[in-house]
């Protein structure tokens, strides 16, 4: 195991270096739960967020996460959360992963209550904690908001709708955060990532429709994997941090646009 602490990279390492603590939402399964694992890795303190307790225990007992069970898109759970975390030490980073997709309704016949719950979760869930931890990220005088956006943030398809909407209110987020915390010591990263093949995206996205969910990867030479972006969000974070990855969006070769894919 690597260590991450304060300090490292910066040039400013101190005579008591302490391990550098994340907040990770949406931990439970795919790229949340894959960034739990590569920051305990690389020697992170992780608090890892999720609203399924049973897949969050087992991932804190297969890394030494810390598990919280908190739904994003309550006052009350995030509130609890804040105390919980700011009790238990400084806090430098927060990776707002959290959000998902549901249907692919055309605009046109696209479901209000679907369309409710993608805001919720990944516009106002992300608000919501950034919001709330933003004080103790600043305190620490090197912290960082990451948020966990989608190539649907940056360019649309047929039956994207609510979920590029979504996306995109998010990473605006981020961007108008960047320019509202300029000259303070948090950074704020956006990782925008294209097809990842995970277990529960489609499937969630389709209602438990396996097979409707198995189609989005069929022929797809390589889709991206939870641990890629994994990779870039840890890497991102161990920057020195006067560098501000701003925004890296992320595909499979076999993806040039959200709208063109290559399948054998
Ligand atoms: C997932 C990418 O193409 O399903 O965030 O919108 S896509």
């Amino acid at each position: 195991m690597t260590s991450a602490a304060v300090g490292d990279g910066s040039g400013t390492t101190g005579t008591t270096e302490r391990a550098l603590r994340a907040v990770v939402t949406g931990a439970s399964s795919g790229i949340g739960a894959a960034t739990v694992r590569r920051l305990r890795a690389e020697g992170w303190d992780v608090v890892a967020v999720a609203r399924r307790a049973d897949r969050l225990q087992a991932l804190a007992d297969a890394t030494g996460a810390v598990p919280l069970v908190a739904d994003v898109t309550s006052d009350d759970d995030v509130a609890r959360l804040v105390r919980e975390v700011t009790g238990g030490g400084p806090v430098h980073a927060l990776v707002n992963n959290a959000g998902g997709a549901l249907g692919t309704d055309p605009v046109e016949s696209g479901s209000l209550d679907d369309w409710r719950a993608m805001f919720e979760v990944n516009v106002l869930g992300t608000l919501r904690v950034t919001q709330a931890l933003l004080p103790a990220l600043r305190a620490t005088g090197r912290g960082d908001v990451l948020v966990l956006t989608s190539t649907a943030a940056h360019g649309t398809y047929p039956g994207g709708g609510g979920y590029v909407a979504a996306k995109h209110a998010e990473r605006q987020i981020a961007a108008t955060l960047r320019l509202e915390l300029v000259g303070q010591p948090v950074r704020v990263i956006e990782i925008a990532p294209g097809m990842v093949h995970t277990e529960e995206f489609s499937l969630t996205r389709f209602g438990g429709d396996q097979a409707r969910a198995d189609a989005v990867y069929a022929g797809v030479d390589a889709p991206l994997v939870a641990q890629d972006i994994a990779d870039a969000i840890a890497w991102t974070l161990t920057r020195p941090h006067h560098v501000n990855i701003d925004s890296m969006v992320i595909r499979p070769r076999a993806q040039a646009s959200n709208t063109l894919v290559a399948r054998s």
